[in-house]
């Protein structure tokens, strides 16, 4: 059982189901960082799944109970680590790689896989941070055109301090951006998986504090869209939460957070 106190609370996940993503530093000491930074860089090959057989180290970032206790959050307390994991490295030099899922665009509304991307060392705008577009896990990808799109308006870059580990939904468009420094930016991407429907929260959750909370499912915009996206959005978010609490009902008014309200009337006019 993992400790109340390294698990999400409410407030968190609505935060999650919002944007898709969320940046988390464990604080792991930076000797433990320069190890992994130090064995990434002696690499001759890239040994793809078999990273943790030449860095052994990184199950010690997956066993960390902060990083389990996110993850029991988000996945349920009988999730696995998938067998597929990779160690990107972003030459000196690269290109931009393209807007993509990893996912498969399949259609559903869950937090079925989470990606965790650990980051050994700091990473500036300049080291090809990953690139993110916040609230698109939500989106139907054109994945055959993602491709050809530029910038986002609301994209954000994971620049982040060394030891940081972004957790993704797996259908969140992200990519890797040009690294113009001179050093190679490491990130081990690991991938896991709910194994089980939640039949209730897995996360701090305190009733209370999620009516408090419930609004920002209704009224963060995290992504420029239309408003009948925007709607569509609120919708799925709504979906998500009853999929991951089990479908509890809180006791809220929607009325609260049902719109803005009308501009002032100016009397004076005829
Ligand atoms: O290296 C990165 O920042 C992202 C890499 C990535 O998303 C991928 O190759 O699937
Ligand atoms: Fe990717």
């Amino acid at each position: 059982m993992i400790d109340n106190k390294f698990l999400l609370d409410d407030k968190q996940i609505f935060e999650f189901i919002i944007n898709g993503y969320m940046i988390f530093n464990p604080k792991f000491s930076a000797d433990f960082n320069k190890t992994i930074l130090q064995k990434a860089d002696a690499l001759e090959t890239n040994p793809g799944d078999n990273i943790l057989d030449e860095i052994p180290e990184l199950n010690n970032v997956w066993g960390n109970p902060k990083v389990k206790g996110i993850l029991q959050s988000l996945l349920g307390s009988t999730y696995t680590m998938n067998s597929h994991r990779h160690c990107h490295m972003n030459e000196p030099g690269s290109v931009s790689q393209t807007w993509h899922q990893d996912g498969l665009n399949e259609r559903h509304h869950e937090v079925k896989t989470v990606l965790g991307m650990y980051y050994p060392q700091k990473v500036t705008n300049k080291m090809g941070p990953t690139a993110i577009v916040p609230g698109t896990h939500f989106r139907n990808a054109p994945s055959d055109r993602l491709a050809t799109y530029g910038n986002f308006k609301d994209q954000v870059l994971g620049t982040v301090e060394a030891g940081s580990i972004i957790f993704l939904h797996y259908d969140i468009w992200h990519a890797a951006t040009s690294n113009t420094s001179n050093k190679t930016r490491y990130m081990f991407k690991f991938l896991f998986n709910k194994n089980n429907q939640a039949k209730s929260p897995s996360w701090h959750h305190n009733p209370t504090e999620a009516v408090k909370h419930f609004g920002l499912l209704l009224t963060t915009q995290v992504c420029k869209s239309a408003q009948s996206d925007f709607y569509k959005e609120k919708f799925l978010r709504e979906k998500m939460w009853d999929n991951m609490t089990g479908g509890i009902k809180l006791n809220i008014s929607r009325d609260a957070w049902s719109g803005k309200k009308r501009p002032k009337k100016n009397t004076n006019m005829m």
